[in-house]
């Protein structure tokens, strides 16, 4: 297979001249090339087999120990201009970035096979959808794109419909640390990425395009590209609503996305759309839809178990491939809080031994069709999307943010969604537990100024009057022991219920300063294990700490210089006074 699109094959042979590969395969994206991808990884040690008889179709990838999560610090914006790409990502001039990434792609495939990957984000053929081709020399990334996109001959045939794709060039080099650079080139809509095989550093669809380029795209034809799970939760009088909610990576996106209703929930349902990615557009009548650009799951395997997640469980009891956990005596994979088993073998393949650390890497990750999921929409594959009812932030916050709050109208919660801080997680490397400003969970995937970003959110409440509403939640309280304030998971339901009963107008709610919270009957505590003090501190608001909070927020808008919207330090200036 080659294409007739010219600027396709011209663009591959400038690539092959470049890298020098041993052998080109142009990815058909079929279940049998699939397969003998599989069975040519198993023969170089690239995958292991899992047992076949509990795991049918799982394997076993272990990534270079030194490559095991994005790495933010060599992920570059590369625009024309350096304000363009912000105080929030590193940048280097056009120029200067692919000369750099020329001398490390010169002649690195030599050998090895370069793999040619047409993808789809979105449903095949919808309006919403973007195309992209990733060039790589890992077979690990073909498999992952072929569960994790809408990968092959149908996005290629769409491609030479259009004539445009975004370019996204990748070899895992060396898998040097010192020779590793993930760069972006938003203005000519092209990606290069070197030296790492991992996660959203190598499957260039995810973070790489359809956030970072997406995000740029979007502003320019406003659209919002986010860092959101979408899913859709059905009462038991059958009406569902859709909701869009953005955490930082390994905060629970995954868990909520397919969260199931706790026992004395009877009737209700939850439809997972989507995990990590949303793209939203206004449609002809103002309403806010979302796609879930992706077709499969990237997740965190660890804490994954039948009581925190069981749709996920089940999911990943077959077609799945694991990347970093341990295996038992058995061959099962395994991981912390896996709660059956016992490691024999760690993610390094060394003799499991507590003195190294836990048995699977903290950010080890099952890739799996979203079609396995037994929570699974149909409407993920609905061209048109889904109506949003709720927009929702979240950050992991051991004190501070009460379980759940609703901004008072669309600016303020921008100005929220702009104030998101979380500690950080196992999901890029760097320290783990200190807080971070990450706006709207997207400080890692913005691929322009987050000023220009927040003026592009502000804009949507000129353009209609029938918006979401937007909320902010915390399951990460905790109390002065240390303690968790809230169970979470499954019981996470009952603050998603408070939500769509205030989108909807059927609840009352308690004005603050930092905006609406549940009044202290309106979050149902039937069967649950939460004392009324518990849910008291949980809703709490202390104004001194919230002033210190908002006096931290308004130095970080203030870092952005001339280019932040006057109207949200309008906003800030307003949560201020209200706290005075
Ligand atoms: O490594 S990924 O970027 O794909 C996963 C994540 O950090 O959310
Ligand atoms: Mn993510």
């Amino acid at each position: 297979m080659t294409t007739r699109l010219e600027i396709l094959s011209d663009w591959v042979a400038e690539a092959a001249e470049l890298t020098q590969p041993g052998k080109i395969h142009w990815c058909t994206g079929t279940l049998d090339e699939y397969r003998s991808l599989v069975q040519e990884m198993l023969a170089s040690g690239d995958l292991l087999q899992l047992n076949q008889d509990h795991y049918p179709d799982c394997y076993l990838h272990r990534s270079d120990p030194q490559d095991v999560a994005r790495v933010e610090h060599l992920t570059f914006v590369c625009s024309q201009n350096e304000l363009d790409a912000g105080p929030n990502n590193n940048w280097m001039a056009p120029a200067a970035a692919k000369a750099k990434m020329a001398e490390l792609f010169a002649g690195c495939m030599q050998g090895r096979t370069l793999y040619v990957v047409p993808y789809c984000m979105g449903p095949l053929g919808s309006v919403y959808a973007r195309y992209g081709v990733e060039i790589t020399d890992s077979p690990y990334v073909v498999i992952n794109m072929y569960l994790m996109t809408r990968m092959g001959q149908g996005a290629l045939e769409e491609i030479e419909k259009k004539g445009t794709f975004i370019k996204g060039l990748h070899s895992i080099g060396e898998l040097d640390p010192e020779r590793r650079f993930i760069m972006h080139f938003p203005e000519e809509l092209t990606i290069m990425s070197y030296g790492s095989g991992y996660g959203g550093n190598a499957l260039l669809g995810k973070k790489c395009h359809a956030l970072r380029i997406a995000s740029y795209q979007a502003r320019t034809e406003g659209w919002l590209a986010e860092h959101m799970l979408i899913i859709g939760v059905e009462n038991p009088q059958g009406e569902t609503h859709y909701l869009a909610c953005a955490f930082p990576s390994a905060c629970g996106k995954t868990n909520l996305a397919m969260l199931i209703p706790p026992e004395s929930y009877k009737g209700w349902k939850v439809w997972t759309l989507g995990d990590d990615i949303a793209w939203m557009h206004l449609d002809e009548n103002g309403q806010l839809r979302a796609i879930n650009p992706e077709a499969g799951y990237f997740g965190v395997v660890p804490g994954t178990n039948r009581r925190t997640n069981r749709n996920a469980y089940e999911t990943i009891h077959s077609d799945t491939i694991f990347t970093n956990v341990a295996v038992t005596e058995d061959n099962d994979p395994w991981w912390e809080d896996k709660g059956t088993g016992t490691p024999v073998t760690d993610w390094q393949g060394r003799a499991y031994d507590p003195a190294n650390g836990p048995a699977a890497h903290p950010n080890s990750r099952f890739t799996v069709s979203a079609k396995r999921n037994p929570s699974y929409s149909e409407l993920a594959d609905a061209p048109e999307g889904v109506p949003i009812s709720a927009l929702v932030f979240g950050g992991r916050r051991r004190e501070l943010a009460p379980l759940v709050y609703q901004a008072k109208d669309w600016a303020h919660g921008v100005l929220i969604g702009a104030s998101v801080a979380s500690e950080t997680t196992a999901a890029a490397s760097g320290e783990v537990g200190i807080v971070r400003r990450d706006p709207m969970a997207m400080k890692p995937f913005c691929g322009y100024n987050f000023a220009d970003y927040w003026a592009h959110w502000l804009s949507f409440d000129a353009r209609s009057d029938k918006l979401p509403k937007i909320f902010h939640v915390n399951w990460f309280r905790r109390d002065a022991k240390g303690q968790f304030l809230w169970p979470g998971f499954g019981e996470n339901l009952r603050v998603l219920r408070w939500i769509i009963d205030r989108c909807e107008e059927r609840v009352g709610a308690d004005e603050s300063p930092i905006g609406f919270l549940p009044t202290a009957a309106a979050i149902d505590l039937t069967g649950l294990d939460v004392s009324a003090e518990a849910l008291a501190q949980l809703l709490s608001v202390n104004t001194e700490q919230w002033q210190v909070e908002m006096d931290e927020v308004g130095k970080y808008l203030d870092s952005y210089g001339d280019r932040l919207p006057e109207r949200l330090r309008a906003e800030h200036a307003k949560v201020l006074q209200a706290l005075a």
